[in-house]
């Protein structure tokens, strides 16, 4: 439906059919959280709310930029990259300009129509798939030949460089890998990965909306992991074989505790802890032990309000809510924090007075409208060809 407007408003806007639409998604993440530039692991997977682009090689050297959600547009020249005073398209040219600095070159302009429906600021990585998609539909336009791992990694880049957010490789990673109904366990260290089946019919993957986006967010997440460095720097002394959290252990730690100050001690801690969590998590997934699945999340959740500082009491509110509720096997915020959604593991049959009482309750306590919504894990980014046929 979002891509038959996109094609429409494409052509509206350049009077021709696009040659290739893509559909990239946003992403959960089931635990794992602010382990990935920690190189730990994450589980992440891709979801059935996207971002869809449609794009058209042009014969000069202009790319025209549409924002359909926002009804706008930026043109630029690829004589001349550079960042936009309007932030929507810094996303966009960033994937540009580190596909032109990889060495891969694009010689032609192009014409692009991209929106879709990814709540913005809810912490499902709509950025993250703004830059996926932009990359995997330059990369199949011009024949580029980058890999999916490439793209990832440029769309990280794009957003350190163009976003100012010194963001980890898991949001691209799970937009770009994703697979219908299955988790991605991801070693961040490596890169390498596995699929887990994560198909539970009497189970949801419900996300509830805060609608709370603290403006702070980007400062304080790129604090979170300026913390994790130092505390880094100060582990190395006496262990000089760490190389990042993923070496450390909570004995080692408490070992310099005096030589961390509290904070940084709490980080640390959270993330070690949340390491070692999502193994434990992936093992109970592999025995369909969501019981203890689900108590992972609810200590996910702790450490990142307690010891990590992310949460706010609109996070924390939802997740106590459904403390004691047999129908509930999890709950935690997820992402980057300070806001977003919740993500929750609720069973199948009770979801719709689950969103109900979530909503009064949410209202009551905030006056304020809680958006949920009933996610489906599918696969990563993709071209979508019949639409196009249908289209021309
Ligand atoms: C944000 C970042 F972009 C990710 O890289 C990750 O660190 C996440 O926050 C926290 O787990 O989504």
């Amino acid at each position: 439906m979002l891509n038959e407007l996109l094609t429409q408003k494409f052509k509206d806007h350049f009077g021709e059919n696009p040659t290739l639409l893509v559909r990239a998604p946003g992403r959960i993440n089931l635990i794992g959280e602010h382990t990935d530039y920690n190189n730990g692991f994450v589980l992440p997977a891709a979801i059935d709310k996207a971002i869809y682009f449609a794009i058209s090689p042009r014969n000069d050297k202009k790319c025209i930029l549409f924002a359909y959600d926002l009804d706008d547009s930026y043109e630029l020249s690829l004589d001349n990259i550079h960042k936009s005073e309007k932030n929507w398209a810094n996303f966009l040219i960033g994937v540009l300009a580190e596909i032109q600095e990889s060495g891969k070159q694009i010689n032609t302009g192009f014409n692009l129509v991209f929106g879709g429906d990814v709540p913005l600021g809810a912490g499902l990585s709509s950025s993250a798939a703004v830059e996926s998609g932009m990359g995997f539909a330059l990369n199949k336009l011009f024949d580029l030949g980058l890999s999916k791992l490439e793209l990832a990694l440029i769309a990280q880049q794009a957003e350190h460089k163009y976003a100012g957010v010194n963001c980890g490789i898991m949001d691209m990673f799970a937009s770009i890998h994703g697979k219908t109904n299955s988790v991605i366990k991801l070693d961040c260290q490596d890169l390498t990965f596995e699929y887990f089946p994560f198909d539970f019919p009497e189970y949801s993957l419900v996300l509830c909306n805060t609608g709370v986006k603290h403006n702070l967010g980007d400062s304080e997440y790129n604090q979170r992991r300026a913390e994790c460095e130092e505390g880094i720097r100060i582990l190395q002394k006496p262990f000089p074989q760490v190389d990042s959290l993923r070496d450390v252990t909570i004995p080692m730690l408490r070992s310099q505790a005096d030589k961390l100050s509290p904070v940084v001690y709490s980080r640390c801690k959270y993330v070690v802890e949340e390491i070692e969590r999502v193994d434990v998590a992936c093992e109970a997934l592999e025995n369909g032990d969501l019981t203890t699945f689900g108590q992972k999340m609810y200590e996910t959740h702790e450490g990142l309000s307690q010891d990590y500082e992310v949460s706010c009491p609109e996070l924390d509110f939802l997740v106590e809510q459904t403390l004691n509720l047999d129908t509930v096997a999890g709950a935690r915020m997820m992402g980057g924090g300070f806001g977003g959604c919740t993500i929750n593991l609720v069973k199948a049959d009770v979801v719709d007075d689950f969103i109900e009482s979530m909503t009064l309750a949410y209202k009551d306590k905030f006056d304020r409208e809680l958006l949920s919504y009933k996610v489906k894990i599918t696969n990563g980014v993709e071209e979508i060809q019949e639409i196009v046929e249908k289209a021309s």
